[in-house]
């Protein structure tokens, strides 16, 4: 009997707890994540020889570090204490969806994509194409209607399929400017010897945006004045250059995303709508 750690991810909405319930019925935990006030659901589902621990994570649209949530996500998912993420995604709504896979693959976090809520995306003429989708993003693909428990045994055997995933990180091309200055900023925190379990060019791009939790994370593990050298690093490439590296990295993101909605779904023309 073989364990798994599987976690469950993705936006408020997107039939996170349905899906739970669907997969561990009444086995089920509930408590709190430690230190906030946010609610730990975890249970156990069996298929196989796999025994899986299920978890289920707040919902989030990102994982910046504004709200408890995204925070109790974030460091989860950076902790890596887990097998696999299913990232539930409600098919109906895929752009928005999307921006936060996106995200879990930057950070190189092993995941399934569960396009759930196949059954609305139906209603409203939306055809996506799963095999196209799966390439693009270099990931397994499963659809499902947790409401109706559809799909659910696809996706334990997907799950139990992809369990030693490892490191697949999505790389998306920020630029020569912020690519530039992305290679040299993973110089320096390998030079300094930074936290090998945390993505490196993930890493980069969040103290590129000057995220906070990445900042104190930095701080914290390699001290403050060697942070304090990659932080200029980065100061002084700003001040040179033209436009906004924020901007930048948020627009080539979801020039990204359109490109692979672009090429992967079909929606009805205007005219037949529903
Ligand atoms: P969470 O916020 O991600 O945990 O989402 P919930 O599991 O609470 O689901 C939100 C709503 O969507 C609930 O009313 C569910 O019954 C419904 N729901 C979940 N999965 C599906 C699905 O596949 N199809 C449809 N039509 N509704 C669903
Ligand atoms: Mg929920
Ligand atoms: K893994």
């Amino acid at each position: 009997n073989t364990e798994l750690k599987v976690a469950l991810a993705g936006n408020p909405n997107s039939g996170k707890t349905t899906m739970f319930n669907e997969l561990t019925g009444s086995r089920q935990h509930v408590g709190n994540w430690p230190g906030v006030t946010v609610e730990k659901k975890t249970g156990s589902a069996f298929y196989q020889d796999y025994s899986l621990e299920v978890i289920d994570l707040p919902g989030t649209y990102s994982l910046g570090a504004y709200s408890e949530d995204e925070v109790v996500a974030r460091d989860f998912l950076t902790a890596g204490d887990y097998d696999i993420v299913l990232n539930i995604i409600n098919s109906a709504n895929l752009d928005r969806n999307l921006y936060f896979t996106v995200q879990l693959l930057e950070m190189g976090v092993d995941l399934i994509a569960v396009l759930n809520m196949a059954d609305e995306a139906e209603k409203k003429g939306i055809k996506i194409d799963k095999k196209k989708l799966s390439q693009l993003l270099g990931i397994s693909v499963v659809e499902t209607v947790a409401s109706r428990g559809k799909g659910i045994d696809r996706l334990l055997e997907q799950t139990v399929k992809n369990r030693d995933l490892s490191e697949t990180a999505l790389k998306i091309d920020y630029g020569q400017e912020v690519e530039n200055l992305i290679s040299e900023t993973i110089k320096m925190l390998k030079e300094y010897d930074f936290s090998k379990q945390i993505n490196q060019r993930w890493a980069a791009i969040k103290l590129i945006e000057h995220d906070p939790e990445a900042v104190k994370l930095l701080e914290r593990e390699i001290g403050v004045s060697k942070a304090k050298k990659i932080k200029s690093l980065i100061a002084e490439r700003e001040l040179k250059a033209e436009d906004d590296f924020d901007n930048i990295i948020i627009d080539r993101k979801y020039e990204f995303i359109n490109k692979v909605i672009a090429e992967s779904v079909q929606r009805p023309k205007a005219e037949d709508e529903p």
